[in-house]
């Protein structure tokens, strides 16, 4: 049997060097980057929205109904850093904004990640996703009749036909901006993609709060988007190592 030889000392000083810079390394990434933490206060219910409510026993959905205000979801609002430095190559920055309801980006990066807008009960969902410009989204339908999705908003025209249940078809989004998305054959069936260009966006939770972690520190301009309201925008800096905290109050 072979016995290696101890390693020399001066061996032994290169790793332990070698181990001092890597956590000289990742302390000097950490304090590269900050995080962004706050809530989004909807005063009033926003009006206007449309519904599917019941369907009958075969299974075919009948009624829509226009949801009384008290009835009403409160929105997810997207929050999002309009001007962070993002690369897509091989940049710390390239790891995803952690994305609070959607669980396909909650497992960390991407470069090119995928999401889902399933239609399901006659609409749409998630009713509002943000994605990174790149991405793909598939739009499965679960319902037990044809959809036809398609969109004329200028960043992204398409239309995938009508297809049934169990087919999914898929469309990459590659240009940031808003994306109206509808089905031609349901008429109240209708939804929001939102393309952004680098990856520090989140959606708020069910209280109106949300994190956006691990941002490049710096001096941003910060959004707070929700489809019926108009934009509101409020700038904050972020240092390296903390945490900035920015609320936003509607409308
Ligand atoms: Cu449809």
């Amino acid at each position: 049997m072979i016995v290696p030889p101890p390693p020399s000392s001066s061996t032994m000083m290169a790793v332990i060097i070698a181990g001092l810079l890597c956590n000289l390394n990742f302390l000097m990434a950490q304090e590269r980057t900050g995080h962004l933490r706050g809530r989004v206060e909807l005063k009033q219910p926003v009006m206007g929205d449309s519904r599917i409510i019941s369907k009958d026993i075969s299974g075919v959905y009948q009624k829509t109904a226009t949801l009384a205000p008290s009835a009403y979801e409160p929105p997810s609002f997207v929050v999002y850093i309009e001007n962070a430095p993002f690369t897509r190559r091989g940049q710390p920055s390239e790891r995803s904004a952690k994305i609070s309801q959607d669980s396909s980006a909650k497992k960390g990066v991407l470069a090119r990640p995928r999401f889902v807008m399933d239609q399901r009960d006659l609409t749409f969902a998630p009713h509002v996703l943000p994605i990174l410009a790149g991405s793909t989204v598939e739009f499965p339908n679960s319902d037990p009749v044809y959809h036809n999705v398609f969109s004329f908003s200028k960043t992204k025209i398409f239309d995938l036909g009508r297809y049934p249940t169990g087919r999914t078809k898929a469309v990459t989004f590659n240009e940031p901006g808003l994306v109206k998305v509808y089905c031609d054959m349901h008429s109240q069936m209708n939804a929001f993609i939102l393309v952004l260009a680098n990856p520090y966006f989140t959606l708020t939770d069910e209280q109106g709060n949300y994190w956006i972690r691990e941002v490049p520190a710096g001096t941003y301009q910060v959004k707070a988007w929700f489809a019926r309201l108009p934009e509101k925008t409020a700038g904050v800096t972020i240092r390296g190592g903390e945490t900035a905290t920015l609320n936003f109050e509607f409308p």
